[in-house]
């Protein structure tokens, strides 16, 4: 196999005996982003994959997911750092009754190399939750991810009930189950602020920059 082909494999198998190592020869011609956008996304859409033909358990997907959180965390360092002022405070999180994490944190990663100060609420966050950490923290956008199906139409009841409570700093939405359309018919009408859709993290980085400009 090539080196691109092992690293996928890794997390297809979700085995971790040999990833160190072939991260390391990876970053000696890709960098960390391209590592992570390239073989191991690939590992992790074959895992979908084979998950949603009933080909793996839910057992074996955590064993992917432990092996792309760890070649995150290997790779973290050797991104690049801007390290400007503070650009602003955004809090993060995954919606009410999803688990999904991994997008969530990579964007936690990218922004918080590149000047912002984040918040993470983590994983099934309920509106309640957001609005409290809100009026504790008082940041300046809102981040919330979600991969599931069901996650678009939680974001929805999340943007009315944040309306409710008087929010309307911008709100940034991503995550596998959305698409732009969605979050301009169905997200968008219910806020009172910006509702604005990124597709990755790096789309999540450009789209901060723009909004705290
Ligand atoms: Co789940 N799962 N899973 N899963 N899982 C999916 C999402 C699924 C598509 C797999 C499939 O069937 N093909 C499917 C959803 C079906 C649907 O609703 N349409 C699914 C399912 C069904 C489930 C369960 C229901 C399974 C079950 O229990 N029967 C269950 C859900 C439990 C729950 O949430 N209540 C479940 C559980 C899990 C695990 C726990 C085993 C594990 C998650 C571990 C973890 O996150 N800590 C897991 C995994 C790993 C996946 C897949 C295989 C990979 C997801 C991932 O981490 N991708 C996934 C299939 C797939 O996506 N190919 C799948 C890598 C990550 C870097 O990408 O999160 O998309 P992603 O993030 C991207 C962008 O989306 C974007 O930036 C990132 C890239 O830069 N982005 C943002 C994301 N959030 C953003 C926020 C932003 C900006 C950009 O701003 C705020």
């Amino acid at each position: 196999l090539s080196l691109e082909e092992r690293l996928a494999s890794y997390v297809v198998e979700g085995t971790k005996e040999g990833l160190i190592p072939d991260l390391e020869l990876a970053l000696a011609q890709y960098g960390p982003l391209e590592i992570i956008n390239g073989p191991l996304m690939k590992g992790m859409e074959e895992v979908g994959r084979l998950f949603n033909n009933n080909e793996l358990i839910v057992a074996e997907v955590l064993q992917s997911a432990e092996v792309m959180k760890a070649s995150v965390a290997y790779l973290e360092p050797f991104m690049e750092k801007n390290e400007s002022a503070v650009k602003g405070k955004i809090m993060l999180a995954t919606v009410k009754g999803d688990v999904h994490d991994i997008g969530k944190n990579l964007v936690e990663i990218i922004l918080s190399n590149n000047g912002y100060q984040i918040v993470n609420l983590g994983i099934k966050v309920p509106p309640e939750k957001i609005i409290e950490a809100y009026r504790e923290q008082k940041v300046d956008a809102i981040g919330l991810s979600g991969l599931l199906v069901k996650s678009a139409q939680q974001m929805v009841l999340t943007a009315q009930d944040l309306r409710t409570a008087g929010i309307d700093v911008p709100i940034m939405v991503g995550g596998a189950a959305l698409t732009r359309k969605f979050t301009k018919n169905r997200i968008r009408p219910e806020y009172n602020g910006m509702v604005v859709y990124a597709k990755d993290a790096m789309d999540g980085l450009d789209i901060a920059n723009k909004l705290m400009d």
